[in-house]
């Protein structure tokens, strides 16, 4: 009686966070086979629309294993049609291997979720459930949930503590489009999404008609962004109009100006590295604000747009010194956008509409007001953006 893993997922892309979980549960749960299993359309999720077809996604799945004469790839869920779900890929499972142990693999998220699976009863009745967990997961929810599963479904649930890199696949791809993926993925995994210009990595990404930009960019962020970004770009647009500077410079930076905020700290650092962004004391102890920088160097290096659009999302966060008209609408518009909501708001709009100076002072006033009441370190650059505007305008 052999035990066997089973590994599911969207896989897009297989990334060595998804290997080093994958050889940890093999470990721990001392399993004779894993199949990794890449689904056709996971039910809990839509695809974005940058997800490389079925056939790819196998043969990136392949490549990633390659090395593991333990892990099978199955193309059971990629040539089934209609909606993969986990019960019926498992009763197909169960008919194939009807002696042996299998065991159902998953992250926390997945595992606190489960009651409101598919036929859950039936995924318990053909495999027994191993959770990954994380250091920073609380043990107490997970044991809770797991004694109510257990005692409802009579299945056995096995916990495995697990180094995951902290990586997740949506800043993965970003990293990709970005061309600094390569430590996140295997050689010959990267090789092939290389060759075959998979997830935007091309070089076809340069002065792209607004529409095109826009998909892309919007494809790259946290899906609850998504309307943040748009608002921003579609306000910025509008107070070019009236403040008489470039539109589509306007509306580009407005749609670019947040492309690399998905990205955590260590990701960050890694962009610097990778295009030799210098980076100050402040800047490297406060990660937040990094997102400004490198959205910055993107703009330039992948999307190829000009200086002052780059400028402009350069210091869209904290703003400067002596600000050029585009980079006050967009600080003013990333600030104001219709899907910002807070006390205030509604001043900010009326002022953005009257004196653009007089909407930067008030934003960049309202920021420094709630760094100091969570007493967050006020950065050099917003400092001096505040006091060329006192001296200019002798604002109190
Ligand atoms: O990226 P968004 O969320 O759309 O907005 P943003 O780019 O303006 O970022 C806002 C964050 O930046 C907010 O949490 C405050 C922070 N921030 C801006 N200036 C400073 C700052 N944080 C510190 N510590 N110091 C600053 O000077
Ligand atoms: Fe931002
Ligand atoms: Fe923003």
């Amino acid at each position: 009686m052999a035990r066997i893993g089973i590994f599911g997922g969207s896989f897009n892309p297989p990334h060595l966070g998804h290997i080093l979980a994958l050889r940890e549960f093999r470990e721990k749960l001392a399993l004779d086979t894993v199949v990794l299993i890449p689904a056709a359309n996971p039910p809990h999720k839509t695809l974005t629309r940058n997800t490389p077809d079925a056939a790819h996604r196998l043969q990136m799945c392949k490549l990633a294993v390659r090395d593991l004469p333990y892990v099978q790839v199955s193309d059971i869920e990629l040539v089934r049609s209609g909606k993969s779900y986990t019960a019926d890929t498992l009763r197909l499972l169960r008919e194939k291997y009807p002696s042996d142990e299998l065991f159902l693999l998953m992250g926390t998220d997945m595992f606190l979720s489960f009651e409101s699976w598919y036929h859950p009863e039936e995924i318990t009745a053909y495999a027994a459930l191993a959770v990954a967990h994380r250091n920073e997961d609380d043990p107490e929810i997970l044991q809770k949930y797991a004694d109510k599963l257990e005692k409802k479904l009579h299945t056995n649930i096995y916990f495995v503590e697990n180094s995951f890199l902290p990586h997740s696949s949506t800043s993965v791809r970003a990293m990709l489009a970005f061309h600094a993926a390569q430590t996140y993925l295997d050689p010959a995994v990267h090789d092939y999404i290389v060759k075959n210009g998979l997830y935007y990595y091309n070089d076809r990404m340069k002065e792209l008609p607004f529409e095109l930009l826009s998909e892309i960019s919007l494809s790259l962020h946290d899906p609850k962004r998504v309307p943040h970004v748009i608002g921003c770009s579609d306000t910025a647009k509008r107070l070019a109009l009236q403040y008489g500077v470039d539109p589509e410079n306007a509306r580009r930076a407005g749609i670019l100006h947040d492309i690399t905020k998905a990205l955590n700290a260590e990701e960050q650092l890694k962009l610097c590295e990778t295009y030799d962004i210098i980076l100050d004391n402040f800047e490297r102890n406060h990660p937040k604000l990094l997102h400004a920088k490198t959205g910055a160097v993107i703009a330039e290096r992948i999307f190829g747009e000009n200086k002052l659009v780059c400028d402009a999302i350069c210091w869209h966060t904290t703003g400067k010194a002596n600000m050029s008209t585009l980079e006050k609408i967009i600080y003013i518009a990333d600030y104001m956008e219709p899907n910002r909501c807070f006390d205030g708001v509604e001043k900010l709009r009326s002022l953005a509409n009257s004196d653009l100076d007089d909407a930067l002072f008030l934003g960049l006033q309202m920021t420094m007001e709630q760094l100091r009441q969570r007493k967050k370190d006020i950065g050099p650059n917003s400092m001096a953006a505040i006091r060329f505007l006192e001296e200019r305008k002798k604002y109190e």
